[in-house]
Formats: C-alpha cells, structure tokens, sequence
C-alpha cells in the first residue's frame, strides 16, 4: 500500500468538452425522468412502513390498495428510477472518459423516447390498478397489457443505450489500438454486456407466456418457467444497479480525494467476475420452488459464495484507497484514516455511508446464499431488510453522492445549501440502517413479506415491535427524501451559477500505465463465449425440467400436463 501510494497523484486536468454541447440535454433528460418517477415512488415507501405497522395501520393516501401502492413502490424505484439514471449516467461517463459524444445521438434520443413511452404505458397500468402484481409481476397475477409492453419497451430502449455504447467504445478503440479503456467505461461495457444478456430472459417471458395471456390469446400459463425466465434476469439486476456505484467508488472517489485508486487491475478483475457471475447464480431466489431441482440449487448456492468474492476485493481495494487519502491528510495509528475522511461533505459522506451500509446488505446476502436459512426466511421481511441495506442503502447512497457533483455540473449552478445536503444523507444511512435491522428481525420473528399484515390479522406478537419500528424509520426517511427535493428545486431555481471549471467533473481519461493488467481483460468476445457456455450449463437443465417437453410445450401457454385457469 505504502509503494502504490508514493507514486505520483496525476494532475486533475479536465479537457474543455464544447464539443459536446448535447451533452447536459441528454444526461440530464435521463436523471429529471429518474428523479421525478422517483418522488412518487419514494413517497410510497414510508406509507407501507405506516400501513403495516400494528400500532398506526395507516391507510396510504392517494392509492388505497396496499398491492397497488407497493407495485408502483418497486416499479418506480427498483426499475424505472435506477433504468433511467444508469442510462442517463453511463452517457455521462462513457462521453467524458472517452473524450467524444455518443456514436449516435440520434440512437440516444431514440432510446430514450421507447424508455419513456414504456414508463408511460406501464405508469398508466399500475395507476389506474390494473397491474397490481409488484416488481417482480409473477403468474398467475396478471396485468394489464400496457404494463408488459410498457417495460419491454424500457428494457428495448435500453439495448439501444447499450448498443450505443458500444459503438462509442468502438471508435475509440479504433482511435486507441492497443491501449486500455479507462476503468470507468470498462465498468459500464461490463455492466452493460450482463445487462444485455440477462434482460433476453424477461424479454422472452414478457413476450411469450405473459404479455399473450394478458391480451387473452392464451387462457394458462407455468408460473414455474415464468419465474425461471424472470430471475435469469432478476439476479443480474441487482448488480445492474450495483456497478455504476462501483464505478464511483473506483474511479470518481479516488480523484475526488486527491489519490489514486489502489488497485486499477484487481478492479477490472472484479468488474469481470461480477458480469460473469451474476447469471449463473438466480436459482437462489427459487430455493422455495419444488419445480427445480436440488441439484441445480445447490450449484447455484455454490456460485453465489463466489460470487461475494468480488464484493470483497472491491471492499479491500476501496478500503485502501481511503487509507491512502485519510494518510494524506495526515491520519495515524491503523484506523487514523477513518476519522480523516471528509465526512462533512455531502458527495463522499453519500458515498461512504453507502459502503457502510453495504457491509450489512452483503453479509445479509451471504446469509440468503444458505439454502436451510434462506427456507426459514425467504417469504418474510427478512428479505426486504436485505435489500433495503443494498438497493435502498448502499447504491442509493452513492447515487446520492454522485447526483451532488453531478446535479451542480449539468445545471451550471452551485449546489443549494450544501449543509442540508449533507444531512440528508446521514438521515438517509440512520434511516435505512434502522429500516433494515427491523426488517430483518420481524423476519426472523416471522413477518411475511409481499402481504398486507395490516389485514392478514396472523402476525407474530414478538414481530410486533420490530414493525413498529418500521415506521419511526419511515419517518426518518421521509424527512430525508423531502430534504433530497428541497436540495433539487433549491439547486435549479435557487442557486447561484457558476463557473464551468468549478464543477468539473471527477473523470480519468487514460488508464494508468504504472498499474496493468492482463490485455484478455479486455477481450470482449472470449467473455462472451464464457457467459453463453456457463448460462447453457447452470440455466440449460433448470429449463429442461421445466418445460416439461413429455406433456407439451409451454410457450404461448399451452401446457396440457398442469393448466392453471385463470379466468
Ligand atoms: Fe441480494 C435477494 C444474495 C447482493 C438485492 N437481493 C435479493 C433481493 C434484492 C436483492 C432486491 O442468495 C430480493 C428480490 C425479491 O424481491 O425477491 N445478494 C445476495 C448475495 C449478494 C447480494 C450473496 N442483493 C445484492 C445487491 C443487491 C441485492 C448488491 C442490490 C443492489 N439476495 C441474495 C439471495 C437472495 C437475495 C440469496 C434471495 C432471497 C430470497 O429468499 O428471496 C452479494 O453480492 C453481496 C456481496 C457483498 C459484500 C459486501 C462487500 C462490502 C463492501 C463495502 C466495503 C466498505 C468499505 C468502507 C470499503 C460481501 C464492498 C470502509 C470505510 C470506512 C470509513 C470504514
């Protein structure tokens, strides 16, 4: 650590971009579609906490139905709010790193038109409560068709993003032989190759046995194989959401400390494990499922132990880094360097509480790998306490610490009243740390998730307390979303302007010559081989078994062996 950090700490020179004049419009389209969806879906959030409390069962305003409301929860956040601001930031990283706009705007603009068409269409589903089936809209629960066609619309906009950005990377690479693409975008190539990949999964679903059985073309379906399909992409999803946070801690967090990144190959290694991993592993979200076999869960149980293990290079190579900007502040003594961060401002405080948190979500997760404690704990709020401390913690919170660099940069005007930006944050970490812990202890005390307790009237009297607590946290969090929107309006409308040079953003535009790594790191197409050669082998016999060819073909749902009447 000692040699990595006496080498030199490159000059923060940020090129002058006019070039890239469509630049702001683009990105931040993606991010004002993010936020706004966000409001709402946020807001639903702390009226859940509410509602499932014992001692306030409130009934949450606006959409009276607790599965309604909890659909547009998920679907706001979980996929439209983090869709459209990955897109919006990839550009962002992609352009800036690469020194040139995108291949094609014309094909960014178009993306971003099906992205938004689909959020409408599927907007207009689960508000007018035709598609109250939750984010993850397994069968028999059926939508109204606007909602399947609305999300593969989002899922169809962004491959084109994803295609875009590989052309961009194309021509750069022409511009570069022989030389390696910055970290960030090796990143963001990473993460959009697995997107890519993993969506054909819901895309077949949606298309095949959902989307034909909501138009009323078809009258059965498998829920087995729907479930199947869907978390052949569920799983690779949460590290969708993960990368671009990585990437900030890798890339933006060092430069923005004044160091460099410990190690840039140990992080390309990690960035390749994840988009390698991530697919071959969602059987462990069908632990509970009788139609697949033990076999199959017990290798996919094996996978995702290995699949933590890129978790905790990051966890090493970033904690490093940190140790390296606490020293150059002067830190002493092994853990100096923690109380030497700069806790005060609102980017990194976004940032490191965000790695905090996700020590907790990730061990949690390790937990949920266990099959006989994922059996015990898989239908109750255990679940929802995990992903609160990953999704809502650990990548909201950095979401949160690049959107207060970014928000200032694409706007021209300074951050509004940084201190409360701040705050927000730590309201945030408090907030979810407490949602996260009760969460996860009404589970264990048998709180069912995915239910409106309110009304069950069958919960556990020891889980009692523990959801209670569930709304002091919502509160918490409700406060703090308010002030994220105090901060927005406050920046845009309230703010003083300033100079571009003052917002420059935290973007390497050469990968460090002194730190290398294997040249096959970056050889798309033998990756690609792999991750079509392992998903064969770990999903191909899981389908098999499913698909039941003896009895019929379940495609276009006809399926003589178990028909479900629907209607
Ligand atoms: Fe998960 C269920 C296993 C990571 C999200 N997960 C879910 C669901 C969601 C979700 C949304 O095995 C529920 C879906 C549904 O509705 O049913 N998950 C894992 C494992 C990991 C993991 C092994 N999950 C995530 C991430 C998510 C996410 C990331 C979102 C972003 N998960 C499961 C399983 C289930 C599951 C089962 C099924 C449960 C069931 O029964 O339904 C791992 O990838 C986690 C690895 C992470 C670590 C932590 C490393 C720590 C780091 C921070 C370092 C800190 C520093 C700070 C450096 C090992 C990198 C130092 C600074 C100082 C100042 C001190």
């Amino acid at each position: 650590m000692q040699a990595a950090q006496s080498r030199d700490v490159p000059v923060l020179e940020f090129p002058k971009l006019t070039a890239l004049k469509s630049e702001r419009w683009l990105v931040g389209i993606h991010l004002i579609v993010a936020f706004s969806a966000l409001s709402l879906g946020l807001l639903m959030g702390p009226f859940q906490a509410f509602h499932r409390a014992p001692a306030l069962k409130w009934d949450i305003p606006i959409f009276s139905y607790y599965y309604q409301a909890l659909t547009l929860h998920g679907v706001l956040n979980a996929l439209v709010f983090t869709t459209f601001f990955i897109v919006g930031f990839s550009y962002f990283v992609t352009q800036r790193t690469l020194q040139r706009p995108m291949a094609s705007i014309r094909a960014a603009w178009v993306a971003f038109v099906m992205m938004f068409v689909g959020l409408a269409l599927a907007a207009f589903a689960i508000i007018t409560g035709q598609a109250n089936v939750l984010f993850t809209f397994y069968p028999p629960l059926v939508a109204h068709p606007t909602f399947y066609l609305g999300l593969t619309l989002v899922i169809v906009g962004s491959w084109v993003a994803g295609g875009n950005i590989f052309f961009t990377y194309a021509s750069w690479k022409r511009d570069h032989k022989g030389k390696r693409v910055p970290l960030a975008v090796y990143a963001t190539l990473a993460n959009f190759i697995m997107w890519i990949t993993a969506t054909i999964g819901v895309a077949v679903e949606v298309l095949f046995l959902l989307l034909p059985l909501s138009l009323g073309l078809v009258q059965t379906t498998d829920p087995q194989v729907a479930r199947i399909m869907f978390w052949f992409f569920g799983h690779p999803l949460v590290y969708f959401w993960l990368l671009p946070a990585y990437t900030a801690w890798y890339t933006m967090m060092p430069k923005q400390n004044g160091v460099r990144l410990f190690s840039d190959g140990l992080g390309r290694m990690a960035f390749l494990m994840i988009m390698i991993l991530s697919i071959p592993i969602g059987v462990h979200h069908l632990f509970a499922d009788p139609g697949v076999s033990e076999v199959a869960k017990l290798f996919h149980a094996l996978l995702t132990l290995v699949v933590a293990f890129p978790s905790l290079l990051t966890a090493f190579n970033i904690a490093a880094t940190l140790e390296m900007a606490g020293q150059k502040r002067g830190s002493k003594g092994l853990m100096g360097w923690v109380f030497k961060q700069n806790w005060g401002s609102p980017v990194m405080a976004g940032y490191i509480t965000g790695m905090l948190i996700f020590i907790i979500g990730g061990i949690t997760g390790i937990m949920n790998a266990s099959f006989t404690l994922n059996i015990a704990l898989h239908n109750t709020t255990w679940v929802p306490g995990h992903f609160h401390t990953t999704l809502a913690g650990g990548v909201f919170l950095t979401y949160m610490g690049i959107f207060y660099w970014l928000l200032p940069f694409l706007s021209g005007r300074k951050l509004f009243a940084p201190k409360l930006a701040t705050a927000q944050v730590y309201l945030w970490f408090v907030g979810m740390l407490l949602f996260g812990m009760s969460m996860g202890r009404a589970g264990i005390e048998g709180a069912p998730r995915r239910t409106d307790v309110a009304t069950a009237g069958y919960v556990n009297a020891n889980a009692v307390p523990w959801l209670n607590l569930t709304a002091v946290a919502g509160m918490i969090l409700l406060v703090s979303a308010i002030l994220l929107y105090v901060v927005i309006l406050g920046t845009l409308f309230a703010s003083k302007k300033q100079e571009q040079a003052e917002a420059e953003p935290p973007i390497d535009t050469e990968a460090p010559a002194d730190d290398p790594s294997p040249g096959i790191f970056e050889n798309w197409r033998i990756w690609l081989v792999v991750i079509v050669i392992s998903n064969l082998i770990m999903w191909g016999p899981v389908l098999i078994q499913a698909l039941d060819f003896t009895n019929g073909f379940i495609i276009f749902g006809f399926h003589p062996n178990a028909p479900i009447p629907l209607k």
